[in-house]
């Protein structure tokens, strides 16, 4: 076809298939109910794609997935640990994403550099490994019966394996790659069945060979995928072939993918124009090129495009398709379904937007012009080219007062006094007892929090009446941890519905969505906001809530920020400005905001970046310039902190390595990670490095409602007490308790406190 897109959004554009599983879960729908709702959702998908006018045969992906893609293959393969044996259909799928009453979960960790989680396969050698599953057949036939011919579209082969863990008990040496062969034997087995089926085209997602951050090397990936895609394409019959290579940089990729027999290969249009006179000889496939950002929501400058897709030409292709760079699942559905008239939302950004809907249609535009002729969308391109001549210049996009701060920063502006200094003086005004205690800044968001905010959005209470209920959740809050006998309180954040969101809305520069939805994993959700001017704060964003719980305590209560690395990760962001630039907008009003929390006696303030690691560029050669921005915004953000002033952070994750040394640099005075899942073993590890501030590390795995005995607790501040001087640590668990409920939450940190108290007895 010579225009499509990697993958459309699959949660439903009112989130239909969030409610559907949901409800199943609930118990509500029965697997009837929910097989003909995913059904639903399927058709509607191909029958709008067909509208926006993917109407060759193929063009249409089916890129549906119940709840996670990667999940789709380990049941395809029958890949599944052994804890779930015996569990079929529905069970099983949803027994191996959220566990059940004998087995828990397989783990779920970020997909690429994007926002979207996945479900870690578990391989080791002996897990059975076949093709064990026809969704994928069926889902075909299904589509064909309805009158639409679609494009099957999966993980592929070195990409599933390596994203997937040992599995427990695996021999030290074993890697899931070593059971490639089996994995393709299984894809040839369903190519064969694809192609009795009837089936023209079928897609291999291979993310995997763009990547510097994954456990293999990238040439043995690509090494392996050269290997595995030329037994592929040797299969016969079979439908056609197309291998994308979304994400990262697919340049080292490309040259061993057009040599393996198979017919089409897809990356980016900026990363296959360079082959040109390269002696790479692509005459015998296809490309997809990517030319629309399949991760960012702003209109395309179609203009730019038709010039990325006319610089393929030299390559000599087969034939060239129009694409996107990724699946379209990153971004919400549609723009028109927002309210533009609503005076929250800057009407002017209507235009400036492109979210899945319009993008295909970019697409379609541009395939036009590549085949009719680019005189054809002359109209269309110079209707792009205005709405971003009309984007650059409108109010807001260009603040001076704001460009003039951000380029009189200077190191100074980003360096506290040394730590050895600061530590005295912090000590000596918190007057804390060794391991003090804490938490990570939420508390549970009751239902009955999210009615009444719900209630205040439609209008149903006024704001004198929700401020009311907010400040008694803040009190009740408070009470609780001085009930607890918890050292270091937080006020809660009952007032935010999202830590990104909660900021974005109250500063300028930002917009934010009532639709947008995007999925994060399973059938949880975000909207993430929309950074499209310059940043400015204008008012104090958390002030009164952190004085308001000081005024009903004489303990320390932390203010509580987001830093600007998470604010931007969890954005989208304008592609306008260079991203350092942008960092440092927000680290800016971050700043004012901790200068604001400092002259209001706040003694401790906390700066979560909990996304730090997860932007982490796929490239390698990519890594320092990344952290250097990121850094160097945390620190623009925080140095504004009076010596005697404690600046905290918080990190969601345990997996430090490649980020060891930036964390450092961050020069928090204490960092909370997650630590109780792989019990404290990071430890050692940090103190190897040379780390000698305040560490948190958290001894409560708050992702499961289990409560930890105090002896259980006491063991794993034993075990940071002896990596770690003791009077480093700090007690507190491994993340906010936003998702817990509050029975788990009062036992845990009693038994938590208690602990503290043991380990503190016989340290003294
Ligand atoms: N905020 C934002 N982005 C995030 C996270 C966040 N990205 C990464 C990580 N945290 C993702 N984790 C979650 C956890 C829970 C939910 C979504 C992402 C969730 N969402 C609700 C749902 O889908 O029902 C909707 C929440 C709402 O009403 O706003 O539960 O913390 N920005
Ligand atoms: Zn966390």
């Amino acid at each position: 076809p010579s225009a499509t897109i990697l993958g459309y959004p699959r949660i439903g554009p009112s989130r239909e298939l969030k409610r559907a599983v949901e409800s199943y879960w609930a118990g509500k729908i029965d697997a009837d109910e929910l097989r003909s709702a995913e059904r639903g959702l399927r058709l509607a998908s191909y029958k709008r794609l067909r509208e926006l006018g993917l109407t060759e045969a193929a063009s249409i992906p089916e890129s549906f997935s119940l709840y996670d893609q990667v999940l789709d293959v380990t049941v395809l393969l029958g890949a599944i640990p052994e804890r779930f044996a015996g569990r079929t259909g529905y069970d099983l799928y949803f027994s191996l994403a959220r566990g059940n009453d004998t087995a828990p979960p397989q783990e779920m960790t970020k997909w690429f550099d994007t926002n979207y989680h996945y479900l870690v396969p578990e391989i080791g050698p002996e897990t059975p490994i076949g093709l064990a599953d026809r969704g994928v057949v069926e889902r075909f036939a299904e589509a064909r019966e309805a009158g639409f011919d679609v494009r099957p579209t999966l993980v592929g082969p070195v990409t599933y394996l390596a994203l997937a863990k040992a599995a427990d008990g695996a021999p030290a040496e074993f890697s899931p790659l070593d059971r490639l062969d089996d994995v393709v034997d299984a894809y040839a087995e369903l190519l064969g069945e694809l192609a009795a089926a009837g089936a023209e085209w079928v897609q291999f997602d291979e993310p995997a060979l763009t990547s510097d951050n994954l456990p293999a090397a990238r040439s043995d990936l690509i090494a392996a995928a050269f290997r595995a895609w030329q037994q592929l394409a040797a299969v016969d019959p079979r439908p056609n072939i197309l291998v994308t290579t979304p994400y990262g940089d697919a340049s080292q990729a490309i040259p061993a993918l057009t040599q393996t027999g198979v017919e089409a290969i897809h990356a980016a249009a900026g990363q296959l124009a360079p082959f040109a006179g390269s002696g790479v000889d692509f005459s015998e496939v296809v490309l997809v090129a990517g030319v629309i950002d399949g991760r960012n929501i702003w209109t395309a400058d179609l203009g730019r495009a038709e010039r990325s897709l006319q610089a393929l030409e030299p390559l000599g292709a087969a034939g060239v398709s129009v694409s996107t760079t990724t699946s379209l699942q990153h971004v919400p559905y549609n723009t028109e379904v927002e309210k533009w008239d609503d005076p929250e939302l800057d009407a002017n950004l209507h235009e400036w937007l492109a979210f899945a809907d319009q993008k295909v249609r970019e697409v379609v535009v541009l395939a036009a012009g590549l085949t009719e002729g680019w005189g054809t969308i002359a109209d269309e391109v110079r209707r792009s080219e205005d709405i971003l001549a009309r984007r650059s210049r409108s109010a807001g996009v260009v603040r001076e007062d704001v460009r003039d701060r951000v380029a009189a920063v200077d190191e100074s502006l980003r360096t506290r006094v040394e730590y050895a200094e600061r530590e005295p003086k912090q000590r000596e005004r918190l007057g804390l007892p060794p391991l003090p205690t804490t938490t990570i800044g939420s508390f549970p968001q009751t239902p009955q929090i999210r009615k009444t905010r719900a209630a205040f959005n439609r209008g149903e209470i006024d704001e004198a009446g929700y401020l009311e209920a907010i400040r008694a959740e803040i009190a009740d809050v408070i009470a609780l941890q001085e009930g607890l006998d918890v050292d270091v309180l937080v006020h809660g954040e009952p007032e935010r519905n999202d830590m990104v969101q909660y900021f974005a809305e109250l500063l300028e520069g930002f917009a934010v969505t009532s639709q947008g939805w995007v999925q994060s994993y399973g059938t949880r959700c975000t909207r993430p906001s929309i950074l499209w001017g310059d940043v400015a704060r204008t008012k104090p964003l958390t002030t009164e809530w952190t004085a308001y719980a000081q005024s009903l305590t004489d303990r320390p209560v932390k203010g509580m920020l987001t830093g600007p690395v998470t604010i931007l990760a969890w954005s989208f962001v304008r592609d306008d400005l260079p991203i350092a630039q942008v960092a440092d907008q927000v680290a800016l009003a971050l700043r004012d905001e901790i200068a604001d929390l400092q002259a209001g006696g706040a003694a401790i303030i906390q700066v979560d970046e909990p996304a730090l690691r997860e932007r982490l560029p796929l490239a390698e050669e990519e890594h320092e310039a990344y952290l250097a921005w990121a850094v160097g915004s945390f620190r623009l953000a925080t140095a504004v902190a009076e010596p005697s002033t404690q600046i905290h952070t918080h990190l969601c994750y345990s997996e430090f390595g490649q980020i060891i040394d930036a964390i450092d640099a961050l020069d928090a005075d204490v960092t909370s990670i997650e630590a109780a899942r792989s019990r404290m073993e990071i430890l050692p590890e940090l103190a190897e490095h040379g780390y000698v501030r305040g560490i948190g590390p958290g001894v409560w795995d708050i992702h499961s409602p289990r409560v930890p005995s105090t002896e259980e607790l006491t063991e794993l501040i034993e075990a940071a007490v002896a990596a770690i001087p003791a009077s480093r640590v700090w007690v507190n668990p491994d993340c906010g308790l936003k998702t817990r409920a509050y029975p788990e939450t009062k036992a845990t940190l009693e038994n938590l406190v208690s602990a503290a108290k043991a380990v503190r007895g016989r340290l003294s």
